[in-house]
């Protein structure tokens, strides 16, 4: 026989086999040469999740883009063809879980009817490579068990989970595990009883084990009596249980320490907890971003998150090595993204969202993937090969996170957006039921600068990382201008790196994120002709929204932050 006549595409399982096929057809719609392949692939973290906040009403908490995409009215009879849609577009990139409920948990997802159901979805997810992971409401035994405490040192609560968790697996024998909010935003959980996180974890953990499932314990807390700045809390709470947790319990960790922030310094817990692998939560739906309606590609978020060194172990210990159990040796890993997905025809509400379901799956595959890789991926399968279009959508798509940052919260700035639907500015938001649910509590404008002090003359939230982070952080001259207000706070006069001063820094970074945003729409324009009129027209409309937002973030907090500059 000889040789480059055949195209063998081999691997350790069949589940693999197909994700190789797909990378194969990938290289065939993105023109790659296929004369001389040699190409070995293994992902470096080993859960890769989609996180569904949706509820069993149909409802998608933060979701932009329809309906949820099950049906559990119709479920366990009805199949609807879109499961097999959505499983085949996972498997195309990697992804290998699926938690299908909202982490503000129903507990009826528990109970056998629905879970009836989920068997049913975990059927036709199976061939694909995915497994079903569940939401669960701590205080099940309650509501379902009529139990009068979910305590979990009570043994006739551990007793319960073991037989509920019995039942799930009689059902669905490669379920995956839970996801687990508790004591947050007021879920149930074990600190009702005096208990902590771990003794909470290690319940659910020890049910688990005897199958090989995981348990994903979320570290989202932020009680006000742990410490008045909410970015301190969860370390405060979760390094000293640093050792107490199961081997099959992952810490699941938001990328940054307030929320999903346009952007973040990286978690501080990352590189705080060595003895517990951390999973990594990051958000696809764009709560912060724009929601459904702007062009946000995620993509180098998501990498400077990733790359970020956290100097846990000296230089190189970055969040990727923690968060893929390199770093200190751990043989579980997991990468988590809330799911931007719904029943809208084009999945995700915008077009261009797409781009950031698949950069999450190609990132959780392989993080040493660039940001610009990955869209030039996207574009070609989505849009076209054409170079014309090719060189405009990256110049969009790379562009796009930097015009956000700027048009809504330059220079370190956070949590400024409006009340509950998060979508547009609210700067002088003071009238929330908690001091840090209020926008004025982050950016403490007043006459003299502004910006939230962690330094250590303040919260010594910097004390959280390692040297020489905390250093550089801490020092007002050496910390980095993208994080300079999430830092310090800066009087209006303090010069920039540019010369300018931060008010007139400030002012400046919304006009050229809103430039990017005309030049994306200019851009867009020009590929009328080569593009299909239909989606061409709905990405025209969804960019003219973003430009018309991007404007308003701009004049009300220029006027409103004028204020505390004129006075100054
Ligand atoms: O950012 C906040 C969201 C809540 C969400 C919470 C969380 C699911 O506004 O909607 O609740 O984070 O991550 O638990």
């Amino acid at each position: 026989m000889t040789p480059n006549n055949y195209i063998l595409v081999t691997a350790n399982s069949a589940t693999a086999v197909l994700t190789g096929t797909f990378h194969f057809l990938r290289l065939l719609q993105t023109h790659q040469d296929i004369s001389a392949l040699d190409i070995t692939s293994r992902p470096r973290i080993r859960h890769r999740i989609l996180a569904h906040w949706d509820n069993l009403d149909g409802s998608i908490e933060r979701g932009y883009a329809g309906r949820s995409l099950w049906n559990w009215d119709e479920l366990p009879n009805k199949i609807d063809a879109r499961y097999h849609d959505y499983a085949r577009a996972c498997a195309s990139i990697g992804i290998n879980g699926t938690c299908l409920n909202n982490v503000n948990a129903n507990a009826k997802s528990l109970t056998t009817e629905y879970l009836e159901k989920t068997a049913a979805l975990a059927d036709v997810f199976r061939p694909y490579g995915i497994r079903v992971y569940l939401s669960l409401a701590f205080s099940a035994p309650i509501r379902l068990g009529g139990s009068d405490t979910s305590d979990p040192r009570d043994p006739a609560v551990a007793a319960w989970w073991k037989q509920k968790v019995d039942e799930i697996y009689r059902l669905i024998p490669d379920f995956g595990g839970f996801q687990v909010k508790a004591n947050s935003e007021g879920q149930p959980g074990p600190q009702d009883y005096g208990a902590n996180h771990d003794d909470g974890a290690n319940i659910l953990a020890d049910a688990l084990a005897p199958y090989g499932g995981m348990l994903l314990w979320r570290a989202f807390v932020y009680d006000t009596s742990v410490d008045a700045d909410r970015a301190k809390c969860a370390n405060k709470e979760f390094v000293p249980l640093d050792g107490k947790f199961r081997s099959n319990v992952l810490v699941q960790t938001k990328n940054s320490p307030i929320d999903f922030q346009p952007r973040e310094p990286f978690h501080p817990l990352f590189g705080a907890m060595k003895q517990t692998p951390l999973a990594l939560e990051l958000q696809i739906t764009q709560e912060y971003l724009g929601q459904s309606k702007h062009l946000v590609y995620l993509g180098g978020m998501w990498k400077e998150i990733l790359d970020s060194d956290t100097y846990a172990k000296g230089p190189g210990s970055t969040v990727a090595r923690i968060v893929d159990g390199s770093l200190y040796d751990h043989s579980i890993s997991c990468i988590i993204g809330v799911a931007n997905t719904g029943s809208d025809r084009n999945w995700c509400g915008h077009h261009f969202s797409q781009a950031n379901w698949y950069a999450f799956g190609r990132l959780a595959w392989d993080y040493g993937l660039s940001a610009e890789a990955i869209a030039d991926e996207w574009i070609r399968m989505t849009w076209s090969n054409d170079p014309r279009v090719l060189d405009a959508i990256k110049t969009m798509m790379l562009g796009s996170w930097e015009a956000c940052i700027n048009y809504m919260t330059p220079l370190g700035l956070h949590h400024m957006m409006r009340e509950h639907h998060h979508y547009g500015p609210d700067p002088g938001f003071n009238a929330a039921p908690r001091p840090d649910w209020n926008n004025v509590y982050y950016h403490r404008a007043d006459a003299k600068g502004i910006g939230f002090d962690r330094s250590s003359a303040g919260s010594n939230a910097v004390s959280q990382y390692h040297s020489p982070l905390r250093e550089q952080f801490d020092d007002i001259n050496t910390c980095s201008e993208k994080f300079l207000l999430w830092f310090h706070h800066v009087p209006w006069d303090h010069r920039l790196q540019s010369g300018r001063t931060l008010w007139e820094e400030l002012r400046h970074r919304y006009d050229v994120g809103i430039a990017f945003v005309e030049q994306m729409r200019n851009l867009w324009q020009s590929l009328q002709a080569r593009l299909d009129p239909e989606r061409h027209a709905h990405v025209s409309r969804r960019l003219e929204q973003q430009l018309e937002n991007a404007r308003l973030w701009r004049e009300v907090c220029i006027k409103y932050f004028g204020r505390f500059e004129l006075s100054k």
